[in-house]
């Protein structure tokens, strides 16, 4: 609908892989039988879900922090650690989430997406994995690699799901500064709305909730879709709305008599668009404390509304949001036909890269990289060997020298620290 943008910030942190295990069997008349450790479990991985449960990003506002479980740690007797629990955190449909440079990383704009947010870090792997003809008792494992963390960007254009149509002073503002957080201008005179007002409506409780978007907009009259009163410009609003909440004023002196109001207000609307009157829409008599209830109940009985409410005294109102929920949950169903679930996953850089830090410091950035060193007893000779092997492998030797690296000059990888050697 609307250029109504709705923003936050999440933080999510993924779980730790767990350590490998540095073990030996036992084994009777063995001093020392072979190597046992297991392997570390991974971290649980953080995911972003596109859902029509969640309408807003209010949740994040109060608390923006997620985190995944992390993996445990191998033991002896190859016993490998647990997976960390991974977490899906659902956002609302139409979620775009930027990183820190404002560049957009995913377009959550179908029920369904899902985005790999953080992944969890690998679990270290178990002296076991270390075995070699060479080395028939390897003392040392891999730590656990650190789940990734980010803070991201969230935003997402808001789009009513219940637009509330009514002539002026019926009480489409307070109804929705009851039932939402919304805190628009309410006043006994007709137009006192002059922009239409967003609000989140919480239904349910913490565990089983659901949240829909209530838009109240300026007051309709005889004429608006000519663009009489505040006309056209906020029938655009209503355009995409998933269903219609019309209320009637039943008082006396409203202007019109309330079938009256009922028939021009859907003669303006199929006027602007016919496909409107084909919306699922609820029929309400506001103001119920203010009327005679004879007249109530005969509005009732011939069938001009459905139910009735008072803002004022909060007669009707949980009813009401009970059956607004059923209405955007239809029409939020017709928009998720035929749609599957679409995984997006983020390529993870693979690379490494040398860059020099103002103070000399050269320093290698890389998963590969920063995966060899986190090895658990780095200080055993038989450790570091393995380290130096398997950088030079990597080829951070070579791009250490294309660099500019030095005999002696200062390296660091993931909080490491080495002299750099021309002839490793
Ligand atoms: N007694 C009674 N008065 C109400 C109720 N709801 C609203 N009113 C009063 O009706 C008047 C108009 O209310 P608004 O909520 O501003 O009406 P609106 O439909 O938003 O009006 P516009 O913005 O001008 O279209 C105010 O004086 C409210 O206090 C109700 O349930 N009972
Ligand atoms: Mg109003």
């Amino acid at each position: 609908m609307s250029t109504f943008v709705d923003g936050a910030q999440i933080h999510v942190k993924a779980g730790n892989g767990g350590a490998g295990s540095v073990s030996f069997r036992r084994e009777a008349h063995v001093d020392k039988g072979g190597p046992d450790g297991g392997d570390g479990g991974n971290g649980g991985d953080i995911w972003l879900l596109a859902s029509t449960n969640v309408s807003s990003l209010l949740r994040f506002r109060d608390f923006p922090h997620r985190a995944a479980e992390n993996g445990s740690h191998g033991a002896g007797k190859k016993k490998h650690g647990i997976t960390g629990k991974g977490l899906i955190v659902e956002v609302p449909v139409g979620t775009v989430v930027k990183g820190p440079e404002d560049n957009v990383v995913a377009d959550l704009d179908e029920a369904g997406k899902k985005w790999l947010a953080a992944k969890g870090g690998q679990g270290g792997r178990g002296n076991t994995r270390f075995l070699s003809n060479s080395k028939r008792a390897p003392s040392f494992a891999e730590q656990g690699e650190v789940g990734e963390e980010f803070w991201y960007d969230l935003e997402l254009k808001l789009a009513a799901d219940v637009a509330i149509i009514g002539f002026p002073n019926v009480g489409k503002s307070t109804l929705i500064s009851v039932i939402s957080a919304a805190k628009p201008k309410i006043a006994d005179y007709p137009f006192t709305t002059l922009v239409p007002n967003l609000g989140v409506v919480h239904v349910g409780d913490r565990q089983d909730f659901s949240e829909f978007i209530v838009a109240d907009i300026p007051g309709l009259i005889e004429g608006a879709s000519e663009g009489k009163g505040l006309g056209h410009e906020f029938l655009r609003h209503i355009e995409r709305a998933k269903a219609l909440l019309v209320l009637i004023d039943p008082s006396s002196d409203a202007p019109l008599a309330p079938e009256a109001q009922l028939t021009v207000l859907m003669a303006e609307l199929g006027a602007y668009m016919a496909d409107l009157l084909d919306r699922p829409r609820l029929t309400v008599i506001s103001k119920m404390d203010s009327a005679d209830p004879s007249v109530i109940d005969e509005l009732l009985s011939q069938g001009t509304a459905s139910m009735a409410i008072s803002s004022a005294t909060g007669q009707g109102i949980r009813q009401l949001l009970s059956e607004l929920e059923v209405l955007v949950r239809a029409g939020r169903k017709v928009e998720e036909v035929g749609e599957d679930e679409i995984v997006i996953h983020r390529p993870m850089p693979q690379n490494f890269q040398v860059v020099r830090d103002s103070d000399g410091v050269f320093r290698v950035i890389g998963r590969s990289v920063e995966r060899t060193v986190a090895i658990s007893s780095i200080t055993t000779p038989e450790a570091i060997d393995y380290i130096q092997s398997r950088l030079k492998k990597l080829g951070v030797d070579r791009a250490l020298k294309r660099s500019g690296a030095r005999e002696g000059d200062e390296v660091r990888i993931a909080g490491f620290s080495f002299d750099y050697q021309e002839s490793i």
